[in-house]
């Protein structure tokens, strides 16, 4: 979910794993800074708390891996955001090997997202957007979830405490998934 960690938690598993970071809203968010006319369009819908189409994140995680090919492995954070999204990316780019989500309250992840946004910038980090942020999640990326649990592809992390105690859980995931 928005704020739950994803990135903090991202930053310090490719410190230990080598892994390729790859972040679909940071690379929507260098879009908008680019200026280019699908910037702007972008910016509008992040604004909102809005799924971008699936098409235009699909095309920027394709090139980003396509450009970093010699790769370990992809860590895609924030990805896939909804269903088809997931079925898309697996047909046409490469098999998921496994989901970590990270499992915490709304009031939890809306108290780190109201602190980052004093300082953040983001256009997403008001009160306002959030609470949109958090009906997308629950309408559109929690059946993302569903999907890969039927397949036992999920690893739930408890994402409530401390971001080393979060890191902790994540480093014995990821070992007992080989990593
Ligand atoms: N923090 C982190 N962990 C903490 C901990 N354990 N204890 C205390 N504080 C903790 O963390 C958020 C804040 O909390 C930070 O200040 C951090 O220090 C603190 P962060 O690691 O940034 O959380 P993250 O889950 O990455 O939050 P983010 O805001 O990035 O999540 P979103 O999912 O909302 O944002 P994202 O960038 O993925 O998407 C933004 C928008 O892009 C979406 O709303 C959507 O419009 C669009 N989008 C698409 O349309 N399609 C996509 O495929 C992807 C994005
Ligand atoms: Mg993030």
């Amino acid at each position: 979910g928005p704020g739950s960690g994803k990135g903090t938690q991202c930053e310090r598993i490719v410190k230990d794993y080598g892994l390729t970071h790859l972040s679909s809203g940071d690379l929507l968010r260098s879009e908008v800074e680019s200026g280019s006319a699908r910037g702007k369009r972008l910016k509008d819908i992040m604004e909102r708390g809005e799924l971008v189409s699936l098409d235009i994140v699909l095309e920027l995680i394709r090139d980003a891996m396509t450009n970093n090919a010699s790769s370990r492995g992809f860590l895609i954070d924030g990805f896939p955001r909804e269903l088809e999204q997931g079925v898309r990316f697996e047909k046409e780019v490469a098999p998921c090997q496994f989901v970590l989500f990270f499992d915490v309250s709304e009031a939890v992840m809306q108290q780190r997202l109201l602190k980052r946004g004093e300082t953040s910038g983001r256009v997403d980090d008001n009160e306002a957007t959030i609470k949109k942020r958090f009906h997308t999640f629950q309408e559109l990326t929690k059946p993302v979830i569903e999907h890969y649990r039927q397949q036992s592809k999920v690893v739930q992390i408890d994402a409530s405490g401390s971001v080393d105690a979060v890191f902790s859980q994540v480093k014995s995931a990821l070992e007992s998934r080989g990593l």
